[in-house]
């Protein structure tokens, strides 16, 4: 069972959050410290704690994660130009909150390599 996070506590409403998206079975806000003009987080309600948890199981919550992705896109406007999805995982990848999530970063030109 994953820990509770902060991010267990945004969808309980405990902590505020600037919350743009919400379904049954994830929710989307505003990253706290935007990388980007436009900087998402966008997570399963179901507590899952890194990639490494995710399983056939509770895979399709991941595949849902990015069908929002791309619905906020076309609503933000900016899935012509393109726009970048990242999922880290553990110390290495540079994940902080060990609630599953997807950042969402958008509005400017990306570089490449990520480091
Ligand atoms: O990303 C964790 C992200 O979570 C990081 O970009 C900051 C963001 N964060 C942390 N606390 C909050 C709150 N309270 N609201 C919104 N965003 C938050 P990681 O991939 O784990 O490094």
């Amino acid at each position: 069972m994953a820990e509770d996070t902060l991010f267990s506590k945004i969808i309980r409403r405990e902590i505020p959050a600037d919350i743009v998206y919400e379904d049954e079975l994830s929710l989307a806000f505003k990253d706290i410290n935007p990388q980007a003009p436009v900087h998402l987080l966008i997570i399963p309600k179901q507590a899952i704690a890194t990639v490494n948890d995710v399983n056939e199981d509770n895979a399709h919550l991941v595949g849902h994660l990015y069908v929002v992705a791309s619905k906020l896109a076309s609503q933000y406007g900016f899935a012509k130009d393109g726009y970048r999805l990242v999922m880290n995982c553990n110390e290495d990848g540079g994940q902080t909150v060990y609630h599953l999530h997807l950042h969402l970063l958008a509005g400017k030109a990306m570089g490449w390599p990520p480091y």
